[in-house]
């Protein structure tokens, strides 16, 4: 004779559920403001504009050339980034001042064509 022993198993349901509401924040940070416009285009009228940039020391300007190749060779001073020597046309080209002073430049394409840089 065997007895057969029920043996019951109590399944404890331990419903963890974890909620799936990840809060997204709606409130994104504003996009910092433009940087300064510190750019002189090197123009196919052949003038350089605006003729004089103030710009703080530190700061970065952009020096744009049309479709008619220019250059840009600073007058030899302390301070003075590198000439953009050559015949450039349709580029953009970055030059750093990091020192106060008054930066004079002249295109030797076009003697003509000078402007300058005012670094405060
Ligand atoms: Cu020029």
């Amino acid at each position: 004779m065997f007895r057969f022993t029920t043996q019951l198993v109590f399944v404890s349901l331990a419903g963890a559920l974890l909620g799936c509401g990840g809060g997204y924040g709606s409130m994104a940070p504003a996009p910092p403001p433009p940087p300064p416009g510190n750019t002189i285009a090197a123009t196919n009228a052949i003038v350089f504009t605006p003729a004089t940039l103030r710009v703080s020391a530190g700061q970065t300007v952009t020096f744009t050339f049309g479709s008619i190749g220019h250059n840009v060779f600073f007058a030899t001073q302390a301070g003075a980034p590198a000439d953009i020597s050559g015949d450039n046309a349709g580029v953009s080209i970055d030059r750093q001042f990091t020192a106060p002073g008054t930066y004079n430049y002249t295109c030797h394409i076009h003697p003509s064509m000078h402007g300058s840089v005012v670094v405060q």
